[in-house]
């Protein structure tokens, strides 16, 4: 009898909490959503050998002085490439690393491919928060969230490539199809 009671009132506390939750998942307008939602489903690009998918950057917090960049790409062909450099615009930020993150023991640890980043024939290879990513260092004007930023990348056979980064949340995990489990 104790334990229903306990059991009924923690599901009474915990409801409204629920419902704060819902509220906060839908509360982007739903065009704006199916619109964001058709920009990821359409995101891959198509250079030489290569194929790129779900390229996205992570909005920008107040004064930070850099941007990740992310997205996946495919080597379709028999010889190996390697992404040798990166670049927006000189108005969005002074310059593009090619970067590497690793834990070292219990401490996080970003490093610069000064050889850039291969990609080996047949692979897939993906840039993502918390392993290889691009980081526009010096930002000159904030990344926003819904936004797109402009990135050239240079791979050693195939070639430079413009392609856009959709800009997610300053938390953003992937490019978008993250939006398709709600309540996650
Ligand atoms: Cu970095």
């Amino acid at each position: 009898m104790k334990t229903t009671t306990l059991i009924a009132a923690l599901g009474l506390a915990l409801l409204p909490a629920a419902a704060a939750l819902a509220d906060h998942e839908h509360a982007d307008p739903k065009m704006e959503h199916a619109e964001h939602m058709a920009a990821h489903a359409a995101a891959s690009y198509e250079i030489g050998a290569l194929r790129i998918e779900t390229p996205f950057a992570r909005a920008s917090l107040p004064n930070q002085p850099v941007g990740g960049g992310f997205f996946t790409v495919t080597n379709t062909g028999t010889g190996d490439d390697r992404l040798i450099a990166a670049g927006t615009s000189p108005e969005q930020a002074d310059r593009t690393e090619i970067h590497e993150m690793s834990m070292d023991g219990q401490v996080m640890k970003m490093r610069q491919l000064a050889d850039g980043l291969p990609i080996p024939a047949g692979a897939t290879v993906e840039l993502k928060p918390g392993g290889y990513h691009l980081m526009m260092m010096g930002l000159k004007q904030p990344l926003v969230e819904g936004e797109t930023v402009t990135v050239w990348l240079t791979f050693e056979k195939a070639g430079t490539i413009e392609i856009p980064l959709a800009i997610g949340a300053p938390n953003a995990k992937d490019g978008g199809q993250g939006h398709m489990t709600h309540g996650n």
